[in-house]
């Protein structure tokens, strides 16, 4: 019989809900000795049969090696699960999702205790793990030495994307694509909104929608380029005054149709806000130049 564990690193895994459950299932199917815990018991038990290690106490898992893996619903649940556990030596990779600043203390809490640490973002739901297709990869970054160390076990799941030492990258990029996939999804709830209750099917508008959107993808590298240059107005065709114009037609629309245009008001205004503040200076900008307005400064 052929030992496929022989040259997988093992490792523990701390949570096993939804998420970690797909994550465990991937390292073990890809033959890494892999140790459990999850709270509630019962969820790591049921994963002795595809050959996990169950531990009854967090500490026992985290002693049994090297690389431990944190898939927990909050920051508080990280705390609560770790805490009195020795770290010394230890490497934490932390897929629970948190904010920047949250990545940041947690990085210095596991320094003081000895252990090196990454944090991550996962871009995917449970059913893109351990399914390369569906293009679901997760954001790394802290110790460039502990990711490079466990690069090739960290893969498994799904792609490793390492943005930066600064620990708290990985959740900012994490939250800033997934702000922006809200934003999405509010521009497609409104659209549906406005055709409800006339003879437009959804499914007829539905690969409109998709295709209008993708051609409109242009805007992310454009506002790029834009924000680095500062240059806001070279090689305009739409520019703020006309769209600050039109938009007064999308909020009659949203009136006539017994639309509550809560979900776009917000960009419209933003847009008026940069117009009105100097008009002769930002008429012939494109809409890049209204985000300026959106820092308020640090909590
Ligand atoms: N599921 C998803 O679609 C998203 C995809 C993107 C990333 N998120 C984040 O992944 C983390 C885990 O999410 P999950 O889907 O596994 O979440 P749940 O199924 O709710 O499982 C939560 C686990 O956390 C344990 N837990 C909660 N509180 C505590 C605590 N105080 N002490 C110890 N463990 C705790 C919970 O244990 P139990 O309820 O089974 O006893 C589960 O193991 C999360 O950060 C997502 O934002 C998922």
């Amino acid at each position: 019989m052929t030992d496929t564990h022989t040259t997988k690193t093992p490792l523990t895994l701390l949570g096993l809900g939804a998420m970690g459950t797909a994550l465990a299932r991937t390292w073990l199917a890809a033959g890494h000795p892999l140790t459990v815990w999850n709270r509630t018991a019962a969820k790591a038990a049921a994963l002795a049969p595809e050959g996990a290690l169950v531990a009854a106490e967090a500490a026992g898992a985290v002693a049994g090696n090297d690389l431990i893996v944190l898939c927990l619903l909050d920051d508080k649940s990280v705390e609560a699960t770790l805490d009195g556990v020795d770290l010394t030596g230890k490497d934490l990779v932390n897929l629970t999702t948190g904010t920047p600043a949250e990545g940041r203390a947690r990085a210095a809490w596991a320094e003081a205790r000895g252990a090196r640490f990454v944090d991550a973002g996962i871009m995917g739901t449970p059913s893109m793990i351990g399914a390369p297709e569906t293009g679901g990869y997760v954001f790394y970054s802290g110790s460039r030495a502990l990711f490079d160390t466990h690069r090739v076990t960290l893969e498994v799941p799904a792609g490793a994307r390492f943005v930066g030492e600064d620990p708290g990258h990985a959740a900012l990029h994490d939250v800033a694509l997934l702000s922006a996939m809200y934003g999405l999804f509010a521009g497609i709830s409104h659209a549906y909104a406005l055709i409800e209750g006339e003879d437009i099917a959804p499914a007829s508008l539905s690969p409109l929608l998709s295709e209008w959107l993708g051609a409109m993808g242009f805007f992310v590298g454009n506002a790029a380029e834009r924000l680095t240059s500062r240059d806001f107005t070279s090689g305009v065709e739409s520019n703020l005054a006309m769209q600050v114009a039109a938009s007064a037609t999308l909020l009659t629309t949203a009136a006539e149709q017994g639309v509550s245009a809560e979900l776009i008001t917000p960009y419209l205004d933003l847009m008026r806000e940069r117009l009105a503040a100097d008009p002769a200076a930002h008429a012939g900008e494109d809409t890049t130049g209204a985000l300026t307005l959106l820092r308020r400064g640090a909590a």
